[in-house]
């Protein structure tokens, strides 16, 4: 009986290892989505594609850019959210830690848990350079979608329906 017992809370405990490292890889975050889409580029086609958590710009056989190995890509988006005149690449992402390597001088120690970001690059010579980068998304964003007049509407998991501008420095609410 002790026996069995022990043997229970030996199983329970490598489970409880197991799911502490699938959490730790973010293996229990909503990055599952799997497409592609086009964009030209100077005269180039570049295909852009989401897979495994990993965003990917290429032209032809030639990978050109790819999200870093620490975030994991939920989703992304390529439309014009500055209205500029030039489509940004606009991704959904999750990292562990809110700030990442350059955080403010008064935020003492990073946190190590997820948090979700959008991160938005504009494009130079083939490559997206980071143009605004979110720290940690209160609230977050469960679904997302371009709008024609460059607006980006916002679902949060908890159902509210949002709209959101690029203003002078960052995202502004205008459905208020
Ligand atoms: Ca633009």
């Amino acid at each position: 009986m002790r026996r069995a017992a022990g043997l229970a809370l030996y199983v329970a405990l490598l489970a409880g290892i197991a799911l502490v490292l699938l959490w730790y890889r973010g293996d229990f975050l909503p990055c599952r989505g799997e497409r592609t889409s086009t964009l030209e580029l100077e005269g180039t086609e570049v295909t852009l594609a989401l897979r495994d958590a990993s965003f990917t710009a290429a032209a032809s056989d030639t990978v050109l850019w790819q999200s870093a190995k620490n975030i994991r890509v939920q989703d992304f988006l390529s439309f014009d959210i500055d209205r500029d005149g030039t489509a940004e690449l606009v991704l959904l992402a999750w990292r562990r830690g809110n700030y990442g390597p350059s955080r403010p001088f008064w935020v003492a120690r990073n946190d190590t848990g997820w948090s979700q970001h959008i991160f938005i690059y504009n494009w130079q010579d083939g490559a997206p350079v980071p143009q605004w980068m979110s720290s940690g998304l209160r609230p977050q964003v469960s679904r997302w979608a371009a709008q024609p007049d460059g607006q980006l509407y916002i679902l949060t998991p908890q159902g509210e329906k949002t709209l959101w501008r690029w203003g002078q420095w960052g995202l502004v609410r205008t459905d208020l």
